[in-house]
């Protein structure tokens, strides 16, 4: 049959990309046209994203598709969570978008538990307490920037703030606004009563858009300057996760799920969210998912302490590739230093090497020497919570999990993938890697009517890509 293209847009804290996806015959097909790294500058105590860069770097991707000449549908962007830019009542972005691991939000915890009780908190909102929820973001920007806070009107999230420099209109999309902790989880809409006990502006916000909504048409200038037209904008499950998830070819129907990137996302698909005592203590979260499902699931400080030992590596060591990292670690003379990866000290260090090493000593465990044993170190803090939060998630919701599907960068690492289904002790079935990607493509074939429902979206992902499995040892 006929060839179906889309783009897909997918920000994540290491690296963005536009793919072109080819659906035909029940299939799709990926092919990455553009790839660039997404690096945050740091100008003094502050940590912003290079947005304008970013937003350049689309517009190099539409020129490389307008280069393939082909009858392109649509395209849509998803990105990482809980980041937003202000605009002014001109239409203007006004101060640079600040990157989630920017400090100015530690001890916001602390002063919002004093204008809404926190338990009362995450009963209506079902969000983790994590210091960069939009919520606590915007409480301190109140401070830290109060003039650009004031003159702001309007708060896009990051896809939509890219959305609307291609388009020119603005929205605000479910699944992203969710990871705000601004949002009422069962309503499923802002919550207007915590957003104004807690100071913050009402019309910052819009009427909420469900993913799989047709945006609208390129500017004229962008298509004049990219040579791309006849392409529809469309709002999608924005937010990496919900896509990821969306695409993930669940196993079983109590799989768990976990989005391995820089951030490892461990969790459930749920039809209704969980807002009990026992999963405010656990601090488990409820986000938005596409056609109105939750993911419930654990934010769990992922890959990104990897990255960041590669980087410095490089840096201070010797030019060292991910595989590279794998290999000196089966190698380690030893093999059982670990940390606990969500210690804030591995948040946003400035020599990832010198804080795992200074973790393993602290804790009573010697000096981990080389690459591998420090590489070892995050492999057993990464799969040791994997396992906790797994055991955590069937307390919690009262299931037993057969089995847990990965999705994401991280299952190229197969040492990762088998490690995990040791420390879970069940199955782990790994694919596909562009898991966001896909979701966005298939919330995108939904919204332009070529297919009908997720599950046909989930059915496609299953035909198209080979899974890999690993029983635990
Ligand atoms: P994000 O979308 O958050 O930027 P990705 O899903 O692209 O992240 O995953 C990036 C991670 O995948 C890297 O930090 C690394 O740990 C892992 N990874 C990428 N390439 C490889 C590889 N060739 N071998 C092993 N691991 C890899
Ligand atoms: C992963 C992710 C995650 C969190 C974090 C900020 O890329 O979106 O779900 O929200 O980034």
């Amino acid at each position: 049959g006929e060839t179906i293209y889309n783009l897909a847009f997918d920000f994540g804290a290491s690296s963005g990309r536009m793919i072109l996806s080819k659906y035909q015959d029940g299939k799709i097909e990926l092919e990455e046209l553009h790839r660039f790294p997404n690096d945050p500058v740091r100008i003094g105590k502050n940590f912003y994203w290079d947005t304008f860069r970013l937003y350049h770097e689309m517009k190099v991707g539409l020129k490389k598709a307008a280069a393939k000449k082909l009858p392109i549908q649509s395209l849509a962007i998803d990105t990482w969570g809980v980041d937003y830019g202000l605009i002014d009542k001109d239409g203007n972005l006004i101060g640079n978008p600040v990157n989630y691991r920017d400090d100015r939000t530690i001890g916001v915890l602390e002063e919002i538990g004093k204008l809404v009780p926190l338990d009362e908190l995450y009963a209506k909102t079902g969000i983790q307490f994590m210091n960069f929820n939009t919520l606590f973001q915007l409480y301190a920007d109140k401070k830290m920037r109060p003039d650009i806070y004031e003159k702001a009107v309007r708060l896009l999230f990051m896809p939509e703030l890219f959305g609307y420099f291609l388009t020119g209109k603005m929205y605000n999309e479910y699944t992203f606004a969710s990871t705000g902790q601004l949002l009422d989880a069962k309503k499923r809409d802002w919550d207007y009563d915590i957003i104004e006990r807690c100071g913050i502006k009402k019309e910052f916000f819009g009427e909420l858009t469900k993913p799989g909504t047709v945006i609208g048409d390129l500017l004229p200038e962008v298509v004049e300057e990219t040579g791309l037209s006849g392409v529809k904008v469309i709002a999608v499950g924005s937010h990496d996760t919900a896509s990821a998830v969306a695409a993930t070819p669940f196993a079983d129907k109590n799989a768990a799920f976990l989005s391995c990137g820089t951030w490892s996302l461990l969790g459930m698909e749920l039809d209704e969210p969980v807002l009990t005592k026992e999963s405010f203590e656990y601090n488990y979260t409820n986000e938005g998912g596409v056609e109105g499902k939750i993911r419930f699931l654990k934010n769990i400080n992922g890959l990104w302490i990897m990255q960041n030992l590669r980087k410095n590596w490089c840096e201070f060591e010797a030019q060292v590739s991910f595989p590279d990292i794998i290999k000196a670690s089966k190698e380690a003379k030893r093999k059982d230093f670990i940390i606990n990866p969500n210690d804030p000290r591995f948040t946003a260090p400035y020599n990832m090497m010198k804080e795992v090493i200074g973790y393993c000593e602290e804790h009573g465990q010697g000096t981990p020497e080389g690459l591998g044993e420090i590489a070892m170190a995050i492999y057993n803090g990464l799969t040791q919570e994997y396992g906790t939060t797994v055991k955590n998630l069937e307390v919690i919701t009262g299931k037993t999990i057969p089995c847990m599907n990965i999705v994401g960068g991280g299952i190229q690492d197969q040492l990762l993938c088998q490690l995990t289904a040791n420390a879970i002790g069940k199955k782990v079935v790994t694919g596909p890697v562009e898991g966001s990607v896909l979701g966005n493509v298939i919330m995108q074939l939904k919204a332009m009517g070529e297919i009908a429902t997720l599950e046909e979206g989930r059915d496609i992902v299953r035909r198209s890509f080979e899974q890999n499995e690993y029983l635990p040892e």
